[in-house]
């Protein structure tokens, strides 16, 4: 099934994003052998995570309107956090995938959130370390840390993205934050 699914994103993708979903489909599959998790799942969540990034801002808010997803604050102002939630969404409905796993590792992808699961985590950080990545700091030890520590990778990538935020003036949606709380409290 992940031909199929590969097919379908190729489609819904511009050409660069779709090399940045296979960078996150085999980094995702690389982080699964590494910590014993299921490999077609990381591979399937990878390819999806983004599947909803090439739609408008205002394609994003209405399938949440549609769908009763609910938008926060920071979401309506910033409407390309939603690709995660929509992502999530056509995931379900568009992709056939059924795993909530899988479903709330495409949906926690952006900001992360409190307890995540294995696949998550792998999502989460797959999606920053794949090699197309270029422009973040201190990505050459952040690529090796994931390989030792997933929870320190983790907190050095929302450590690293809160710093980018708030440098640049971005709203910080809470849930980012809250991540960061979380996981920087368990180190
Ligand atoms: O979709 P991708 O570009 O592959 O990656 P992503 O879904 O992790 O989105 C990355 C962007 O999201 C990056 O520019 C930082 C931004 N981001 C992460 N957390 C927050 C955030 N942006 C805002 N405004 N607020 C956040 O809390
Ligand atoms: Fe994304
Ligand atoms: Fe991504």
């Amino acid at each position: 099934y992940l031909r199929k699914i590969r097919k379908a994103v190729q489609k819904a993708q511009d050409a660069k994003r779709f090399e940045h979903t296979l960078g996150v489909e085999y980094t995702a599959a690389a982080l699964a052998m590494r910590y014993g998790s299921d490999i077609d799942s990381a591979r399937a969540a990878g390819l999806l995570h983004d599947c909803a990034k090439c739609l408008s801002d205002e394609k994003r808010l209405s399938i949440c309107r549609k769908n009763h997803i609910p938008v926060t604050e920071v979401e309506r102002k910033n409407p390309f956090l939603l690709h995660a939630k929509a992502g999530a969404y056509l995931a379900r409905e568009k992709y056939g995938i059924k795993d909530p796993d899988i479903l709330n590792a495409i949906r926690s992808h952006t900001t992360g959130r409190k307890n995540m699961s294995l696949l998550e985590k792998i999502i989460f950080v797959a999606d920053y370390i794949e090699p197309g990545r270029k422009h973040a700091p201190n990505l050459t030890d952040i690529r090796k840390l994931a390989f030792l520590d997933i929870n320190r990778a983790l907190v050095e990538i929302l450590k690293d993205t809160l710093r980018y935020l708030e440098a640049s003036g971005g709203d910080i949606d809470p849930m980012t934050e809250e991540t960061w709380r979380c996981y920087s409290a368990l180190l």
